[in-house]
């Protein structure tokens, strides 16, 4: 079988025992390390996307996937650097101040790492602050913020008008997701952009960028 697809095979069935040695085989039969992250990791991820929104997979389903895929990256990672492939971008992630719930915000940047992000994890409970000094590193195009509670959402907010007032308004944009959040919610406080889940977060990520 082709061995890019074995590695594709091994995300969409959660084979996290045979990845190792599915990318290990790969890399030494000669495959390009951007052939085996785009068309074995990145276009898996996109299926278990599609299979989530279509209800086939649920949440444990994305996120187990979503668990093999980084095993399989941290082993790609160095060739990768090595062959001088460059990440889509460079995206800042957290659950905002006086939000501690992670495993949403956990799950969206394991997906977009699996869209070809390169994603910086900040945490939860991030203040504004926090969110700001991070944005100012090299290359950063994204910021996402997650929040669950809507005694937290107001600090979405905040963040926003931290960057703004940090002067990053124009050099990053602003994506926002979480149970309680909604389109015009991410409108009202002036984001660029809401996405119901950490599927359709991927495309949002893409489509802030292009
Ligand atoms: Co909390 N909690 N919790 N909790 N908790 C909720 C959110 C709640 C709705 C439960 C309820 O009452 N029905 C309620 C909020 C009510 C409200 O605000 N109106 C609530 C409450 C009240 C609280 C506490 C205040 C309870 C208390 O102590 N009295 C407390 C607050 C602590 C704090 O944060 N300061 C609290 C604590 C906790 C636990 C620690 C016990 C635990 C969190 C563990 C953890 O995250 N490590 C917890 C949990 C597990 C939940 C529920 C049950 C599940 C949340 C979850 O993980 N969902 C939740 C009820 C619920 O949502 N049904 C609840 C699964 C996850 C995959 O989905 O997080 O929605 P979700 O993420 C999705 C999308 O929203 C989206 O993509 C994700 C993946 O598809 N998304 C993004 C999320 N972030 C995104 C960012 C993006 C894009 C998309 O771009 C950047």
């Amino acid at each position: 079988m082709d061995k890019v697809q074995e590695i594709a095979d091994c995300i969409l069935n959660f084979d996290r025992k045979a990845i190792d040695a599915r990318v290990n085989e790969a890399l030494h039969a000669g495959v390009e390390p951007q052939k085996v992250l785009d068309d074995g990791m990145i276009a898996a991820m996109a299926e278990v996307g599609r299979r989530f929104e279509e209800g086939e997979f649920f949440v444990p389903e994305m996120l187990v996937a979503a668990k093999t895929m980084q095993q399989g990256l941290a082993l790609l990672k160095p060739h990768l650097a090595e062959a001088g492939v460059k990440s889509a971008g460079k995206i800042v992630i957290g659950t905002v101040k006086g939000d501690l719930h992670d495993i949403g915000k956990n799950l969206v940047g394991m997906m977009v790492e699996g869209g070809g992000f390169e994603v910086v994890d900040l945490g939860v409970d991030v203040a504004p602050e926090r969110f700001v000094e991070a944005a100012r590193g090299v290359d950063v195009k994204v910021v996402g913020l997650s929040a669950l509670l809507t005694t937290t959402m107001p600090n979405m907010k905040a963040t926003v008008d931290a960057l703004r007032e940090a002067g990053l308004r124009d050099r990053v944009r602003v994506m926002v997701g979480g149970a309680p959040l909604s389109d015009a919610y991410a409108e009202e406080i002036g984001a660029d952009g809401y996405a119901l889940d950490a599927s359709r977060a991927v495309r949002l990520a893409r489509s802030l960028l292009a």
